[in-house]
């Protein structure tokens, strides 16, 4: 059996990464940190707090639980960094140097998402193809190139088995995002069900690929578990299941909650950032190296964010 440890645990995405990996390998096998206290996942298994930059911390937990595969979740998302540049570049390139050379010392697999992020320049918006372009101007984006790149460096160089996919935007009713461009899609759902209407901060026309939170936990362990001999890419893999612009989304809202409206108050920065990302990602090579294919789209996803946020509501 495996032995995990994710890094950056407390976050929207480890929050639910980690009783989804506990169900698959076992409590006891996954050890969920952070490096803040999270009484939720320290309840359900293992727990430890861990500065991704402290790289002998780190080391030690990775050898205390004889870890042999990390997910790495750390990052400042892309509008928080801009506020920040250079600490969102301490942090997203400290956490992920230190899991690879850990990765490389101790001999574990690696998983590192990227981002619909990672895109900018001139490269093609509509079905934006696995390899093309990639030339972001958001602090953000460059870490996750870089990344990307480092990551495949460690493959061919040293024999880590690097893995990662870009995600889309990533909508979710356990944790909270915060700080990211996509985020609207998110706070949409919790002000239909607490005020009937939304203030978006993106223009109506801009398309992203979004993801619903299954879809991606699917997709990082699929990853992890294909057979390295079908993969001829690794870092990091096109996924996609749905693109759609803020007035998509609050109409397919209300077609659940009739009575819902939207509005506008662009934030310059946020908007200039969705629209340097692709509308709409072309995920064959996923498709095709390791059977990548979503589950979710926009309705079933509405119908399902929208009874998740009632239900914390009423709590
Ligand atoms: C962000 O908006 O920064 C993130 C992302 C798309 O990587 N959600």
């Amino acid at each position: 059996m495996k032995r995990i440890l994710v890094l950056g645990a407390g976050g929207q995405i480890g929050s639910e990464l980690v009783p989804y990996l506990r169900e698959i390998y076992g409590a006891s096998n996954v050890v969920a940190t952070d490096v803040k206290q999270c009484d939720a996942l320290s309840a359900a298994g293992p727990f430890e707090i861990i500065d991704a930059l402290d790289a002998d911390g780190y080391a030690a937990v990775v050898d205390k639980y004889k870890i042999d595969a990390i997910y790495n979740l750390v990052a400042l998302l892309s509008a928080t960094g801009e506020k920040n540049p250079q600490l969102a570049m301490r942090i997203n390139m400290g956490a992920l140097q230190n899991s690879l050379e850990i990765a490389r010392e101790k001999g574990c697999s690696l998983f590192t998402p990227s981002s619909i992020g990672a895109f900018g320049g001139e490269f093609p918006r509509d079905n934006t193809p696995q390899d093309t372009v990639m030339q972001p101007n958001t602090i953000y984006g460059v870490c996750k190139v870089a990344g990307e790149l480092l990551s495949n460096y460690y493959h061919t160089r040293f024999g880590v088995d690097t893995r990662s996919v870009r995600f889309p935007g990533i909508i979710s009713n356990v944790t909270l995002p915060g700080g990211g461009t996509t985020d609207y899609a998110v706070e949409i759902y919790y002000e239909a069900v607490r005020t009937g209407r939304f203030t978006c901060p993106i223009s109506h026309d801009v398309y992203m690929d979004m993801m619903y939170m299954p879809d991606a936990l699917r997709a990082a362990v699929e990853l992890m578990e294909a057979d390295p001999s079908k993969l001829k890419h690794r870092n990091s893999f096109n996924i996609a299941s749905m693109s759609f612009t803020p007035e998509i989304i609050a109409e397919a809202v209300r077609r659940q909650v009739p009575s819902f409206t939207m509005d506008y108050d662009v934030e310059p920065v946020k908007d200039a950032i969705a629209r340097s990302w692709p509308n709409k990602l072309d995920d064959s090579c996923a498709r095709e190296e390791w059977g990548w294919k979503p589950q979710w789209d926009l309705d079933s996803m509405t119908r399902d964010m929208l009874a998740a946020v009632r239900r914390k509501m009423d709590k």
